[in-house]
């Protein structure tokens, strides 16, 4: 019986057509500039989100780093989301290798930041204080349930950040499932931001990889950040290979992802002893909790596991289950049968 692992989009494995291109990959030293699989990926990344230019990184945790590090000197303050990736689980990477000082700001259920608390954490100009240079958005947002903010949204805080001159970033490691989810085009939730980073090893399935986009002179600055951080890679076409795959024939798909978690969150609705809020289900992600009196998160996700389904426990009472590529609607069926089984056989 084959595991239907739910844990995350992180755990797909790349297309047939993604070994193949890795296979036959052109390649040559990207420190040099040499890698044409790697310079034709970045460009084509770079216009497929409407920025100037492109750089590829080893994860959506060096993506966030490098254009933060790029943004802010040391000593600067960054405004955040308190649920967002980078100030949960990026191992303080920018306060450790960076010096940057976060500023966290509530983040609403629906993954924004309210404009009034961005506002009200802005730095005034006094010697006894950081300076505000950034801040970040993540869209779609992990925690929140996988929401996706809205275009509309976004200009607003770029409309904010730059009338108070400073700039924003936008990890965007699920972008394009907030664009197919929203019906949008992924430009309109790019449209002024100073830099954004996206995943090419989650819903897109490519092995290893994730991008940072901005302007010619960010990117330019970005490349020597990501060299300090040891992330210069040299044949690094064989993981560009793979993402110039993911552009062009996953993104379209992640609406499978996305039936098949509002399928899967249908199905926990109906279980006794589990509660899931299902207005709240957009994207790949969602969230449920456990009700039945005596039963914790954990020993449930140790119970599914052992009967093949693997999902997280993020808290308590609190699970995380996540679609992607290499999960079919057949495997929501018995992911939703397995879960009543356990649920009925306690
Ligand atoms: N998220 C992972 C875990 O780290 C929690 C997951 O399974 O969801 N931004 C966002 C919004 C992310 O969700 C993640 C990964 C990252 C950045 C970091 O990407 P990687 O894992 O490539 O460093």
């Amino acid at each position: 019986m084959e595991t239907i692992d739910l844990r995350s989009d992180t755990v797909t494995l790349p297309s047939p057509q993604m070994r193949e291109a890795i296979y036959h990959a052109e390649l040559g030293d990207d420190v040099f500039g040499d890698d044409p699989t790697v310079n034709r990926f970045e460009r084509m990344a770079a216009e497929r989100v409407g920025k100037e230019a492109a750089l590829l990184v080893v994860s959506g945790t060096m993506g966030n780093l490098v254009s933060i590090l790029t943004h802010c000197g040391r000593g600067a303050e960054v405004i955040l989301g308190d649920r967002c990736h980078t100030h949960i689980y990026e191992a303080g990477g920018i306060s450790a290798l960076g010096g940057i000082h976060p500023r966290t700001v509530p983040n609403q259920p629906d993954g924004t930041l309210r404009l009034e608390d961005i506002e009200a954490a802005i730095r005034p100009d006094n010697v006894h204080f950081p300076r505000t240079r950034l801040v970040c958005l993540e869209n779609t947002h992990n925690r929140c349930d996988g929401a996706a903010l809205t275009p509309e949204y976004t200009a607003r805080v770029v409309e904010l950040a730059h009338r108070r001159g400073f700039a924003v970033h936008l990890d965007g490691a699920r972008l394009f499932n907030a664009a197919i989810a929203l019906g949008i085009d992924v430009q309109e939730l790019t449209r002024g931001v100073d830099s954004l980073s996206f995943c090419l090893s989650k819903g897109l399935a490519a092995p290893v990889g994730s991008v940072v986009c901005g302007s010619k002179s960010f990117i330019a600055e970005a490349r020597r950040t990501r060299k300090v951080l040891g992330g210069g890679m040299r044949q690094a076409g064989i993981i560009a290979a793979a993402g110039i795959i993911a552009l062009e024939q996953m993104i379209d798909r992640l609406r499978e992802d996305h039936e098949n978690a509002a399928r899967l969150a249908q199905g926990i609705a109906r279980i006794e002893g589990l509660s899931i809020d299902l207005a709240r289900v957009q994207t790949d992600i969602i969230y449920f909790d456990v009700t039945a009196p005596g039963l914790k998160a954990e020993d449930l996700a140790q119970r599914l596991g052992a009967r093949g389904v693997r999902v997280l426990a993020t808290g308590p009472t609190r699970l995380r289950a996540v679609t992607h590529y290499g999960i079919t609607s057949g495997d929501i069926s018995r992911a939703v049968s397995t879960l009543a089984d356990v649920m009925q056989s306690r």
